[in-house]
């Protein structure tokens, strides 16, 4: 790795999480426990063996977004790069790496050399992404920054040139009300120079949708089940994982897909780091996932309210998935 910037820049922020973010956590972890319907946020479905079970998840002959959304990338990416013309490129949630490889192939093909930023709350899949991507494109420098795509857009480096990349539909994972504010946040740190390159998930039959998060191989249920060994882990909790069940349905009106565990009998639970006890009657359900699904005016509707608006918008030819190139709406 001689020469490549990455292994003197380790993720920056591998200092410990201060004690004080850890209590807020916890304290908003409590707060959505004690909710009517309790809700477990969703990125912590993305430990080790979740991030393992999702890239699983993507192979899958029911989840069809993965290979989609490559199909259009791999058709687009010139196009993109043309109108975008990058000279940073940041990428949230860049799990194992796979796409920002398509926009980089066509950047060296015909753009300028240009930084990579790379953010991910899962260090160690940031780490191998890193490593790979530095070996296989040793004339751009990779940056990989550990953290939340919610709370730590401010260290993306500066504005101007930048395309920043959000694949996978994960914005679609994102409470309307949460999506308001990041993409309020992003337009904040965008100028018109910059652009957002936004993989959604697009509304279709209920019955495709749901069947893509529930596959009959039982991956999703893993995944799902998995956060409660997640919560054990991080909080103390003693949760048995063979008193849930995974329960995935479309809600047509919210034009979401819902995740949840269900109680399948009677049963408490404790985690100590909180502070907190729960009782769960058979039926009892948890939320652990949204995800929503949109069509070209809702999302530019979203956009819109952060002052955004869709710029380039591509899709494959059964519409099932797209990607919006959206810039900062002139004023
Ligand atoms: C890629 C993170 C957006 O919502 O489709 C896959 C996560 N959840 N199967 C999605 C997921 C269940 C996925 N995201």
């Amino acid at each position: 790795m001689d020469g490549s910037p990455v292994r003197k820049d380790a993720p920056e922020d591998l200092a410990p999480r201060s004690s004080t973010r850890l209590i807020d956590e916890g304290a908003a972890l409590r707060a959505s426990l004690l909710q009517e319907l309790p809700e477990i946020p969703a990125r912590y479905l993305y430990d080790d063996t979740g991030s393992e079970l999702f890239e699983r998840i993507t192979g899958l002959s029911v989840y069809y977004q993965t290979r989609t959304e490559i199909s259009i990338l791999e058709r687009a990416a010139a196009d993109i790069v043309a109108h975008a013309r990058p000279r940073h490129l940041v990428e949230l949630g860049s799990g194992a790496g796979r796409k920002i490889r398509i926009l980089l192939d066509a950047l060296r093909a015909d753009g300028p050399s240009v930084t990579c930023t790379m953010l991910d709350i899962n260090e160690l899949f940031l780490l191998q992404s890193i490593d790979r991507l530095s070996a296989d494109y040793p004339e751009f420098v990779f940056r990989g920054v550990v953290g939340n795509f919610m709370t730590d857009l401010g260290r993306l480096g500066p504005a101007g040139g930048r395309l920043v990349v959000f694949f996978a539909g994960t914005v679609g994972n994102l409470h309307p009300d949460e999506r308001r504010s990041f993409l309020g946040d992003l337009a904040q740190r965008m100028d018109d120079a910059d652009a957002l390159l936004l993989g959604v998930d697009l509304v279709k039959d209920p019955a495709r949708l749901e069947a893509a998060y529930d596959d009959p191989e039982g991956v999703t249920a893993a995944f799902n089940l998995n956060v409660l060994s997640v919560l054990n882990r991080r909080f103390a909790g003693n949760f048995d994982t063979s008193a849930f069940r995974h329960r995935a349905f479309y809600d047509r009106k919210n034009a979401w897909i819902e995740m949840r565990l269900v109680a399948t009998r009677k049963n408490e639970v404790r985690l100590d780091a909180l502070g907190l006890r729960l009782a769960f009657d058979k039926g009892a359900e948890i939320r652990t996932e949204l995800s929503c699904k949109f069509t070209r005016a809702s999302l530019e509707a979203s956009a819109g309210e952060a002052g955004l608006t869709i710029d380039r918008w591509y899709t494959d030819p059964a519409d099932l998935f797209a990607l919006a190139l959206v810039r900062r709406r002139r004023s």
